[in-house]
């Protein structure tokens, strides 16, 4: 993560390019912010794609919080290819969008199209997902969770699983999307705290399974059918974990028991599936970040972008299997 010292910087230096941003939206040709406040804002959102439950959920909210807002939204599914992403954004680019948004499927490869829509004049909102850039200014604001947070809050879930535990524990894990944020600092968070807390933790195996279903049955059941001593399984999402514990039953054993499970995202099948005591700790991982992606839309087009925070964080929790029959009335996704 970004030292202070260096986020002091990359901020003084959002808010010098957010001024310029202003600044171009007032030159000759282009609306002022108070003209922009007259007309329905056209957002050009690029999503991922529908890999999971929690995807599913994100698109649901980002569709309903536009129509709520009365913002005109234009919306591409890229199934998980970052060309069609780029080529969505640079689709926006020339139709003329307001602002685009778009949550990156790997944080790498960004640079030359954001570059395209800052010269365009376009301002861009990232949403739950992150990007390496060298230049802070491609961007105005991201509005998502805290990765590396859940990598350490799930680590620290399975502290309380364990009860203390001092004997080896050979863990397997089902890493997300290859070069994704999540994945990368979901893994990132959970080997800190367990470098730093857990000695008796082996990791045995650790492999994508692409936030899909069909990845974790299958990844999860070459782990088992290499290793016969696999005690605890770390899912970066519970669409993984819940084809985990198919490829678990398939080979004889009992999730939640034999090889207890530990999961991110918090969707309703993967609260079902605690209920079962299939999956014995959920944290939670918010999809619903539409309406913060609106509110932040009509402030970067009224040219106030430069109020707004780097990172517009989600606020979630954290469930273990004994809560779940509870909750589960009021989830919202
Ligand atoms: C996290 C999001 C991840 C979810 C997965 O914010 O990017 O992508 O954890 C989803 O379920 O596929």
């Amino acid at each position: 993560m970004i030292d202070r010292r260096r986020f002091l910087a990359i901020t003084a230096a959002t808010a010098a390019a957010g001024g310029l941003a202003a600044c171009a939206k007032k030159n000759p040709g282009t609306t002022t912010g108070s003209d922009n406040a007259s007309k329905p804002i056209t957002l050009g959102f690029s999503q991922v794609g529908s890999e999971s439950g929690w995807r599913a959920a994100n698109t649901q909210s980002v569709k309903d919080a536009a129509k709520a807002a009365g913002i005109n939204l234009k919306f591409s599914d890229a199934q998980q290819k970052q060309e069609n992403q780029i080529s969505a954004i640079r689709s926006y680019i020339a139709q003329k969008v307001d602002v685009i948004s778009f949550s990156p499927v790997v944080v790498t490869g960004w640079d030359t199209v954001l570059k395209e829509a800052k010269a365009a004049g376009i301002p861009v909102i990232l949403t739950d997902r992150s990007v390496e850039t060298s230049d802070p200014s491609l961007y105005v604001t991201l509005v998502g969770s805290d990765f590396e947070n859940e990598g350490e809050r799930a680590a620290h879930m399975l502290e309380k699983i364990l009860g203390g535990r001092k004997s080896t524990v050979k863990i397997a894990q089902l890493e997300g999307t290859t070069g994704a944020a999540p994945a990368i600092e979901r893994a990132k968070g959970f080997a800190k705290i367990m470098q730093a807390s857990d000695p008796n933790w082996k990791i045995i195996a650790s492999q994508s399974g692409d936030f899909t279903r069909a990845g974790g049955k299958q990844v999860m059941s070459a782990f088992l059918q290499a290793h016969s001593d696999i005690e605890v399984l770390f899912s970066h999402n519970d669409d993984m974990a819940l084809g985990a514990i198919q490829a678990i039953q398939a080979a004889g054993k009992t999730p939640g028991k034999d090889i207890q499970i530990v999961s991110v995202d918090g969707t309703h099948d993967g609260f079902v599936a605690m209920t079962k005591h299939q999956i014995n700790g959920i944290v939670e991982c918010n999809p619903l970040l539409g309406p913060q992606l609106m509110d932040a839309a009509k402030t970067v087009h009224a040219g106030k972008g430069s109020t707004l925070p780097r990172w517009i964080k989600t606020q979630e929790g954290d469930f273990m299997a004994d809560q779940a029959a509870a909750a589960l009335p009021n989830r919202k996704y």
